[in-house]
């Protein structure tokens, strides 16, 4: 079946990876080599190995004796094995990459000299590395956290990094206190508990005590924070960086990733239940996803500002706790990333590739942002004590252009640099660095004038921590206010410290007084009585997740499960999976086993899964095929039942044929007001995770937001 669905995507392929032109994997070639091969085992240092089953030993036919520290091919397997881990990152441990590439479409010569954002007839190799921030490598993918999203461009000039995060703003303005919010979100030391959770005292004590942090909060809290999939979520740069054009102008930058299958994220009862039944969920579906052929791709757009429009905010442009709102600076798409790749081996690659926020190439440079401050100083230095002092050298991290440095030395060294000159200036006049001609050539630093006193200070503007909480909560539609607050009420419920979850409700009060009162009600806080910081209403777009539904509604790359057993109609089910397969979504037949089952026509198929294998939030959709004998076996299994129920509450479309409607009205028959859709148009009309049983509905991104609006009452009760 995967095979089948792998070529029927494929066959389909509205996207071509162009793998053999990509610098970057025919790079990574020099590296790689094949395991499946006839080839004798050897030793790590080349002899044919007799025998890898036994540790040399006195031994005879009735009895072993000693084993012999002489045996160096046992100590080199042991030894080596002994060393294999290396220490995880501080944070953004748990993670997965692929590679790509970055197309422009349109030239930025205007604001920058960068090639990479000027030629429109390159082609750049990237690599991502998508990742969890609290947890542990081992943690689940599905937690409740923010999401990384690090993209490293190969380009001809150098690599680029833009190491960013699903979530516009940080928690933080400076970036001194980086060590406090890490050690204030992970487990706590006493215990070390909990992990891959922000729901503990700790963590909130943290934010309470930093107002700066109430509007990253607010966004970790809403649906940004339990994305359904790697491929359906934003990216931003977060920190402001420059770019400098050919005349030597600045502009200042954020830079933003917007994803073709739109932003949708899982509810939170999904997520708690993925996180125990599929820990490796987004991880699998992000390598699903290119297996198939159904390519990731997000646009990538640059908000700009002028060096002398810097000071005509209310906030400063500097500050990583602010948005730049889209109504005041829009976002100009310019171009496009694809992942086409899956990686080879986990380890050598998205293990071991390393960003850095100081890897950036002529054409860009940095601000005086004091978050990308300090990160500029961070990243680097953790690289050291993660990969060695020549973690540059290793071939996911390599540029693919040359690279030439004085360089000596250090663990790990694999170059081998001929000649005498180690040094600058030398002799031999080798190695000179490049002078910088106004188009790319060697990299130099905008200059700038600064203030002359040395203080640890920031300007009064840095003081507003509440208006973008405030835009933020006033932009997000009902229902996502409604998930919002449900999000603070379990989080706050695992707080048992009375000082934590009572302060935390009085920094809501300045925020939207009807949400303080909610979660005071949930968590056990005393109810406020009046908004302590006047809330004057403002919205903006870009900020609820609604606003970056796909230009063209899209089930490609859906997972639907369809529910049959013995006596099933073949034609109903054939009908479906063909008709999955047209739009490029993916078809799994569940059934109460695993062995094949038979059609009531006498034909058969083998199900991919039994019910308990793969319950019913792996999947976006169920459908119910016809099959009087069929639909009668599944209304009388419980778990059948449940599974369509299930995907009711999460709102997912639920589709039925012929017989299959009574399973589904048997299933969800306490929502009264939901009309169960039957007949084949059913499925062309099925667009989104959010959507209805009824057709009509469904048909539009208006018809989902408006469905999800009716539904709210129902999925509040859930
Ligand atoms: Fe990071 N961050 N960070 N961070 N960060 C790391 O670097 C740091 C911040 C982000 O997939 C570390 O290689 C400081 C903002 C991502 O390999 C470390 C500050 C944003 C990743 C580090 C921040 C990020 C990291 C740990 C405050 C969003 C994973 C391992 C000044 C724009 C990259 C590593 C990957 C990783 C430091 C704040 C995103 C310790 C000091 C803001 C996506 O260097």
């Amino acid at each position: 079946m995967a095979q089948q669905i792998a070529e029927n995507v494929r066959a389909l392929g509205d996207s071509v990876g162009n793998m053999s032109t990509n610098k970057k994997i025919a790079d990574l070639q020099r590296d790689t080599k094949d395991s499946h091969t006839k080839q004798n085992t050897t030793t790590d240092y080349g002899i044919k190995v007799a025998d890898l089953d036994h540790w040399l030993k006195t031994a005879d036919d009735k009895s072993i004796g000693h084993h012999s520290l002489e045996d160096q091919i046992a100590r080199e397997r042991i030894h080596r094995f002994d060393h294999e881990r290396i220490p995880e990152r501080v944070v953004h441990a748990r993670g997965a990459g692929a590679h790509g590439h970055f197309k422009l479409y349109e030239s930025l010569e205007d604001v920058t000299m960068a090639p990479v954002l000027t030629d429109t007839s390159r082609t750049t190799p990237i690599f991502i590395r998508f990742s969890t921030v609290q947890g542990s490598r081992g943690s689940a993918d599905t937690v409740r956290d923010v999401r990384g999203f690090a993209v490293k461009f190969y380009t001809e000039e150098g690599n680029w990094d833009i190491v960013g995060n699903d979530i516009p703003v940080f928690f933080i303005q400076e970036s001194i206190k980086f060590p406090d919010i890490v050690h204030a979100v992970k487990p706590e030391p006493d215990r070390e508990v909990p992990q891959a959770q922000s729901a503990h005292n700790n963590f909130w004590d943290f934010v309470f005590m930093h107002k700066e942090a109430t509007h990253m909060f607010m966004w970790a809290m809403s649906d940004r924070g339990t994305p359904r999939s790697y491929r359906m979520m934003q990216g931003f740069g977060v920190n402001t960086y420059s770019l400098i054009n050919a005349k030597g102008e600045r502009v200042f930058v954020k830079f933003h990733f917007t994803p073709e299958l739109g932003v949708h994220s899982f509810m939170w009862d999904e997520a708690l239940k993925l996180a125990g039944q599929d820990p490796d969920f987004h991880r699998k579906d992000l390598y699903e996803a290119i297996d198939n052929g159904a390519y990731p791709k997000w646009k990538f757009g640059v908000q700009t500002i002028k060096e002398e429009e810097q000071d005509k905010f209310d906030f400063d442009i500097l500050d990583a706790t602010k948005v730049w709102p889209e109504d005041m600076v829009p976002v100009r798409y310019v171009g496009e990333i694809e992942l086409n790749q899956n990686v080879t081996e986990y380890f050598p690659e998205t293990e071991q590739v390393a960003f850095c926020t100081s890897h950036i190439i002529p054409g860009v440079d940095f601000s005086n942002d004091p978050l990308l401050q300090g990160r500029n100083f961070s990243y680097f230095d953790t690289q050291i004590s993660r990969l060695g002092i020549n973690w540059e050298e290793l071939p996911i991290n390599r540029p693919v252009c040359p690279v030439m440095n004085f360089n000596r030395d250090g663990q790990g060294r694999h170059t081998i640099t001929k000649g005498k000159a180690n040094y600058w200036p030398n002799r031999f006049e080798a190695n000179p660095p490049t002078k910088h001609t106004g188009t790319p050539g060697g990299f130099e630093s905008y200059p700038t004038t600064n203030p002359a006193m040395k203080k640890r200070m920031l300007t009064p503007k840095w003081t507003d921590y509440l208006s973008q909480a405030q835009l933020f909560y006033n932009s997000l539609t009902k229902i996502e206010k409604l998930h919002l607050t449900n999000a603070l009420c379990f989080e706050l419920d695992h707080c048992d410290e009375p000082i934590v979850y009572e302060r935390l409700v009085t920094r809501l009060t300045e925020i939207d007084l009807e949400l303080a009162q909610m979660v005071a009600l949930k968590v056990g806080a005393p109810t406020p009585q009046e908004q302590t910081t006047k809330n004057p209403g403002h919205k903006a777009k870009g900020l609820s997740q609604f606003d970056f539904l796909p230009e063209k509604p899209t089930i490609k790359s859906r997972r639907i499960a369809i529910l049959i057993a013995d006596g099933y109609d073949s034609v109903s089910y054939n009908g479906i999976v063909a008709a999955i397969k047209a739009q490029s979504a993916l078809p799994f037949t569940i059934a109460p086993k695993r062995q094949a089952v038979k059609a009531s026509d006498g034909s058969s198929v083998t199900p991919d899964h039994f019910l308990n294998g793969m319950r019913s939030t792996m999947f976006d959709s169920v459908f119910v095929p016809a099959g009087e004998e069929s639909v009668k076996t599944l209304m009388g299994i419980g778990l059948a039942r449940f599974y369509v129920r299930e995907s009711f509450g999460h709102l997912k479309a639920i589709g039925a044929v012929g017989d299959g409607v009574k399973l589904v009205e048997v299933a969800i028959k306490e929502a009264e007001g939901y009309k169960v859709a039957s007949g084949d148009e059913a499925l062309v009309n099925w667009y989104g995770v959010v959507t209805t049983t009824k057709p009509d509905n469904a048909a539009s991104p208006k018809g989902v937001v408006e469905m999800v609006k009716d539904a709210k009452d129902f999925i509040g009760n859930y």
